[in-house]
């Protein structure tokens, strides 16, 4: 709503672009979960991302901690291959740890595992994680490019993206936790030395010129934690100016 001034679309002078005029928007609503049983409340997940890619539309999911993007990934199964892009203080890459495989530190892990994913790149790495080095190691060995905040900001937002396979699909996957904790403070496991909204901006920017982005998810906004509501405030911006961006230059073309 903060951002609904009454006339269509959002007008950007420094693209001379309105992006969203003319996306039609839908909310589906929830996923039914059962509390405590993740498997039955990632099946709802991917039910509803299976409706979604059925009626045309481009899915943007909303969470939830990471671990619902495992369900988002699966949704993607026969129709083709895609490449994730994450962005991410974490690289959420453990295979098991106390039985747990299915949560918010293992969805890179199961993604990788899926056969129409053809490859990762996880941008935005830093700090403590609960993946150990051999979750790196194991990431490489499938070809995951693993890059930092600092290390992108050596390289340049261009340079970057060139790693990044081109004219295939991607699927974008955004924890909120990739931001610097100044500006998105909402969070579960806030990790310093993260991006900055143009940052992470042009990387989706270039993202829709350099492929078809087909799905999109951006989760770990805890609202208990957002006392300002500012990274709620950060999560609406990315994500309306992702939309519009993928809405006009996919044309149409999604799957
Ligand atoms: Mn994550």
């Amino acid at each position: 709503m903060l951002f609904s001034f009454g006339h269509a679309g959002a007008y950007d002078h420094e693209d001379d672009v309105t992006y969203l005029d003319g996306v039609r928007i839908v909310d589906i609503g929830d996923a039914d979960i059962v509390h405590t049983d993740t498997e039955r409340s990632h099946l709802a997940i991917e039910e509803g991302v299976r409706a979604i890619l059925a009626a045309g539309a481009l899915p943007v999911v909303l969470g939830g901690d990471h671990s619902v993007n495992i369900p988002c990934i699966r949704a993607f199964a026969g129709r083709g291959p895609i490449h994730i892009v994450q962005i991410d203080a974490h690289l959420d890459f453990v295979d098991e740890r106390h039985g747990v495989r299915h949560g918010h530190g293992n969805p890179m892990r199961r993604a990788a595992e899926q056969d129409h994913v053809t490859g990762l790149s996880q941008f935005g790495i830093r700090n403590v994680s609960s993946t150990a080095k051999e979750g790196y190691v194991a990431a490489r060995a499938l070809g995951s490019d693993i890059l930092s905040v600092r290390q992108i900001r050596k390289l340049g937002v261009d340079a970057v993206l060139d790693r990044v396979p081109a004219g295939v699909d991607y699927y974008l996957t955004i924890d909120i936790d990739g931001f610097d904790p100044s500006i998105a403070p909402g969070t579960g496991t806030p990790s310093h030395g993260g991006f900055l909204y143009y940052e992470v901006l042009e990387l989706i920017d270039g993202l829709t010129k350099r492929g078809c982005v087909v799905g999109i998810d951006l989760v770990e906004v805890a609202p208990d934690y957002d006392h300002s509501g500012m990274t709620a405030i950060l999560a609406a911006q990315i994500l309306l100016n992702a939309i519009g961006r993928v809405a006009l230059r996919s044309g149409g073309n999604q799957r």
